[in-house]
């Protein structure tokens, strides 16, 4: 099937049941434990938390679903004419655990008959010819009565999910210009709440199994409404508020993006594929991924629990870096100029350093090896930009940057992480406002947030509450006087 709805409604009685075996026998199974330096050091390293949709292994980087990077840009489709993959394909990998077929990837970005007999008889009302389609009947009735069908909703996906609430347009148009625009993104992604099927069914009494299909509908939901909230907020800020334009049903949902941002590259187009795909999930911990599956474990709406994950997103160590490192770039730059030499490039970094800054897109909680989104972004700068100096800077900083943590003797992985290269990439294509970047981290986070959201209904897990404890009472625990 090419509905994804029905090919995860087939996944999950399995998946409980796997699941209800594996802990039948081994509930009581230990794991792990539990220091008083954990503790204290941001439960780093407990292991806390089932997520499907990822894991990351601390020397080799990010797997989605078992599947590394390259292995994802290899293997999931692409746009006609493109090389990277589609995040659209990546969604459909984390949900079901499988590739999805160029069919499955389409049908999400562009939608696809849900109901065939209301379909039939839209066909006929208006007078289709079935005939004449051949092998090819499905895309070509698609195709063909698309207008019908996006003016009937018919089609479930993407880009027919797109509008926002009135409501969500008027509070963007009327912030103000130095409000930041993460607490824009995530103000209006919980302002979205009003359209919660979720919020509504469970009002009315919805039983807990079928949770998860209202999940999904709102999941579906956000990620299609999410370009056309951060295109608003770009376009307020540094476009003079000019629209944003119609989504296009023929076009997939990173050109949606795109082209209502503004851009028309068709490389740039390229790079927010991959972009988009590269920032969708980073297993559970991060703080915006554990800040959306908390929030929503007290079964608040996908609208709430994202918008919680994405003010955690904001913050400097995390999502905010990708903007930390633009400052810190072009503060080299403004004090060493192009023609500078590693010597130079080094005493920078130790000044920053000694005035008790980090260094902004270098050293990770679990990684302890270059980032492989650093390196498929380096890939990417090589092939298109050369010879860009800004790219000439990174590359530079990469060479000098991790002896310098080493020898700071305290950082765990001295080595880039995805936040060290987006920025530049950003710049050549022209978009310059870094203030902007988080936002679009924030729109690709959905997918990996929503995929697991999805999941946590499906299995029906519980409120999250760790125990916590003060700390004479954790000294009298371990007979500390
Ligand atoms: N520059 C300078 N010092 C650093 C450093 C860096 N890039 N990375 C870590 N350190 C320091 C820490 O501040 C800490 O110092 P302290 O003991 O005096 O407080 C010490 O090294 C040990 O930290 P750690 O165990 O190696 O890292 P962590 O797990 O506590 O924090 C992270 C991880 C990412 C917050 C940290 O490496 C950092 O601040 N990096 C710079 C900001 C950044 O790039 N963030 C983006 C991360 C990816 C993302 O989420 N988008």
């Amino acid at each position: 099937s090419t509905n994804l709805k029905d090919v995860l409604a087939a996944e999950i009685p399995e998946q409980i049941r796997e699941i209800k075996e594996f802990r039948s026998k081994h509930n009581n199974t230990v794991v792990g434990d539990v220091t008083v330096d954990k503790v204290y050091g941001g439960m780093r390293g407990i292991l806390g938390l089932a997520t499907e949709t990822s894991l990351l292994d601390p020397e080799e980087g990010i797997r989605f679903r078992g599947l590394s990077i390259p292995e994802c840009q290899k293997m999931l489709p692409s746009a006609p004419g493109g090389a990277e993959p589609l995040p659209e394909g990546l969604f459909w990998l984390m949900v079901t655990g499988k590739v999805p077929s160029e069919a499955q990837v389409k049908a999400l970005s562009k939608g696809q008959v849900v109901n065939e007999k209301m379909f039939l008889t839209l066909l006929y009302v208006y007078g289709c010819d079935l005939t004449c389609w051949g092998d090819d009947y499905w895309s070509n009735c698609v195709d063909l009565t698309g207008f019908v069908l996006t003016n009937t909703s018919i089609f479930q996906e993407w880009a027919n999910r797109a509008d926002l609430p009135s409501h969500v347009v008027t509070m963007l148009n009327n912030f103000p210009a130095n409000l930041h625009p993460m607490a824009q993104f995530s103000a209006a992604i919980i302002a979205c709440n009003s359209e919660s099927k979720f919020a509504k069914a469970y009002s009315e009494g919805v039983k807990k199994a079928a949770y998860w299909e209202y999940t999904y509908e709102d999941a579906l939901d956000l990620i299609a409404k999410l370009p056309t909230i951060a295109a608003i907020i770009y376009r307020n800020l540094y476009r003079d508020g000019t629209s944003v334009g119609a989504i296009d049903p023929n076009k997939d949902w990173a050109a949606n993006f795109v082209s209502m941002l503004g851009y028309e590259d068709p490389q740039f187009v390229e790079l927010m594929r991959l972009y988009l795909t590269i920032h969708t999930d980073h297993e559970g911990g991060n703080v915006s991924a554990h800040a959306c599956h908390l929030v929503a474990s007290a079964l608040s709406d996908n609208y709430l629990s994202y918008g919680a994950g994405m003010c955690g997103l904001a913050g400097p160590l995390h999502g905010l870096a990708n903007q930390e490192v633009l400052v810190f770039l072009n503060k080299v730059m403004n004090e060493l100029g192009q023609g500078y030499t590693l010597d130079q490039l080094k005493e920078f970094v130790w000044k920053t350093l000694k005035s008790g800054q980090v260094v902004p897109g270098y050293g990770h909680a679990v990684l302890r090896k270059t980032d492989p989104r650093y390196t498929c972004q380096r890939e990417f700068a090589l092939k298109h930009l050369p010879e860009d100096p800004m790219f000439k800077l990174v590359s530079d900083l990469y060479k000098v940057v991790p002896d310098i943590l080493l020898e700071l003797g305290k950082v765990k992985n001295p080595w880039p992480n995805v936040d060290a290269h987006s920025g530049v990439l950003l710049q050549y294509y022209n978009m310059m406002e870094m203030n902007y970047y988080t936002v679009l981290f924030g729109v690709s986070r959905a997918l990996g947030c929503m995929a697991s959201t999805i999941w946590d209904r499906a299995l029906g897990l519980p409120i999250e509450r760790p125990k916590s404890i003060t700390t004479k009472a954790l000294m009298k625990k371990v007979g500390f006087s």
